[in-house]
Formats: structure tokens, sequence, C-alpha cells
């Protein structure tokens, strides 16, 4: 087993705890009594009703008709994940020669973890040989500048900032024009989040979204919405808000391993259908994944492939 699905599994392992303990002391057949508190897990892991339904149906069915063994409710649950899933995973597009740079815009609420996963995913493509550049472009709070500029530091890659109270649409203005001239493959840029300001933060978007469409002739490549595992019923809503103002094209799914809700992203993706190109284990900057389908449903279920 790679390293990389070690630190999903980690990160699941309130997850899959949750799920499981309960479970334990059963004996190799699983009756009505253990699906009925297999639901309940299920349901504090955030999966939701619905989906939890579509789960244990045909397992109750089974159980009943021809009995059901431990290992046959984790297979048969590996499968149904990986099946609700179909379509879910998308990786980043390698950067083209003939139009780097390649421009991530980073949106969503605070404290959702834009500015870690910002860092982290920097890192993550600096690691593949891009040359990436950093853009703080959440200028609403001096600390916003200053934590990018750390983690930017951290990870070694090259930051562009203005002053706290900057406009964004300058910054955003500023790191992609060094993006062209200076050749880099990447560009992320770093947004605020705060919805409640005097500063309408659609509109902010909309102006960075704008700013480099003029310069690329193309908005940025990729708009990506992170959003907090937790955030439950909260995280469409917060999709439909910033899918209007950007235009969502992809999610980073974070807090995956602090909460025991890792199932939340089963909701998500039936309710959105925006694909998931990664994932936050942890708080550091390696404490990111590549979402994959099979990795995840093994890892939320407890099984190796
Ligand atoms: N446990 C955990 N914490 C995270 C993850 N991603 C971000 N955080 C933490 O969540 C908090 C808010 O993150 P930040 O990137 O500042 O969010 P922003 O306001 O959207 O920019 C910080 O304390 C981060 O360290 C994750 O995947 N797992
Ligand atoms: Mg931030």
């Amino acid at each position: 087993m790679s390293a990389v699905w070690d630190r999903l599994r980690q990160g699941l392992a309130r997850t899959r705890e949750r799920l499981w303990t309960p479970l334990e002391g059963t004996s190799s057949q699983v009756d009505a009594d253990d699906l009925d508190t297999l639901e309940a897990m299920l349901l504090s892991a955030d999966v939701g009703l619905e989906v939890c339904q579509e789960f244990l149906t045909p397992l109750r069915e089974r159980a009943r008709k021809d009995g059901l063994t431990f290992d046959g409710l984790q297979t048969h649950l590996v499968d149904a994940v990986e099946r609700m899933l179909e379509g879910a995973e998308r990786a980043l597009p390698l950067p083209q020669p003939d139009t780097r740079p390649q421009v991530l815009l980073f949106v969503g609420v605070n404290g959702s973890g834009k500015t870690s996963t910002v860092a982290k995913v920097g890192k993550a493509l600096a690691g593949e040989g891009q040359r990436v550049l950093l853009a703080a472009a959440d200028t609403f709070r001096a600390a916003a500048i200053e934590q990018l500029t750390g983690l930017a530091e951290l990870a070694g890659l090259d930051l562009i900032a203005q002053k706290p109270g900057a406009d964004p649409g300058a910054v955003a203005h500023d790191a992609v024009e060094r993006g062209r001239t200076r050749g880099y493959d990447a560009v992320l840029i770093d947004t605020a989040g705060r919805l409640q300001t005097k500063r309408p933060l659609m509109e902010e978007l909309g102006k960075v979204r704008r700013v480099v469409e003029r310069l690329q002739g193309r908005p940025p490549d990729e708009r990506l919405l992170v959003v907090d595992a937790s955030a439950g019923q909260n995280a469409v809503s917060q999709a439909h808000l910033f899918d209007q103002a950007v235009g969502v094209t992809g999610l980073a799914i974070t807090k995956l391993d602090g909460t025991a809700k890792g199932g939340a992203i089963l909701p998500i993706w039936r309710q959105l259908r925006i694909p998931i190109l990664w994932v936050g284990v942890g708080e550091g900057l390696e404490d990111i994944e590549t979402f994959r389908v099979t990795a995840f449903a093994q890892a939320l279920v407890g099984r190796e492939g």
C-alpha cells in the first residue's frame, strides 16, 4: 500500500471507526439489528438519508434471504460507494506549453480551507516539476496575506502579494502577468471568503475572473470551490452561490480527517455533480490527496484492494 493511500486511510480513520466499532462484537453473520446500527452510523458520518437507504435496502434484502457475512457486507459497501461516485473523479489537466500559465482560482466561504489548499496544491504541482506562482488575492485582512506568505515560504513557492486592502483584481492581474512573462506553468489564486462584508464578495470574484480573462483570452482554467466536509447541506448552497459568480469546475473537499464525517462526499457529489479533484486530510502541507474513487471507497469502508 502506498504512502498516499495511507494518508487517506488515516484521515478517514475516525469515520471508519464510527462505522464499524459498534459492529465489532458481531458474529460472522450480519442480522437486521446490525444493519440498523450500521444505518445509524452511516447517518452520523453524514452520508445522508437518501444515500443511506440506497445502500441498506439491498443489504437488508440479502441478509434476510441468503444471509450476509461481515465480509460480504464490507465488499458490498465498497462496490456501492464506487458505483455511486462514478464520474466524480477528475484529475487536473496538465498545463499545455502553448497556453501557459494554467490559472487556478480558488473560492469558498471563510474557513473552508482555501488558503491551505492553495499552498498544498501548489506544493504538489511543484513536486511534479511545475513552476508555480501563488497569488494572495484575499486582501481583506493582513492575516490572510501573512498566512499565505508563510505557507509559500514553507513550501518554497513564489508569491505575489500586495498590501492589505488592495484590489484583489490588481493582485490577480500582477500574478497572471508575471506568470505569462516569466514562464510559470501554474498560477494559483487565493481569494477571500467572508460573505458578510461591505465589499460584495461575488462581485469581487467576478472581477478577478474578468481580469484573468482579459490577460489570458480565457477565464481562469479552473474555478475550484473549496468546501469543508462537515458543511453538510450548506455545501450545496455554497456551491450554487459560487457557481453563479465564477462557474465552478471542480471541488476540493477539506477536513475529511477531523470530523468523522467523511461520508459527506457522497451526498455532495450526488446533489452537485461537480467533480472532486482533491481531498484534504490534515493541516500539514502534505495532507492532500488527488481524489480517487476506488481508494476513497476502500479507505472509507476499511478494505484494501
Ligand atoms: N484537519 C484539517 N484542517 C484543515 C484542512 N484544511 C484546512 N484546515 C484548517 O482549517 C483552518 C482554515 O483553513 P484556511 O486555509 O485558512 O481556510 P480559508 O479561510 O478558506 O482560507 C486552518 O486552521 C487550517 O489549518 C484539512 O484538510 N484538515
Ligand atoms: Mg484564507
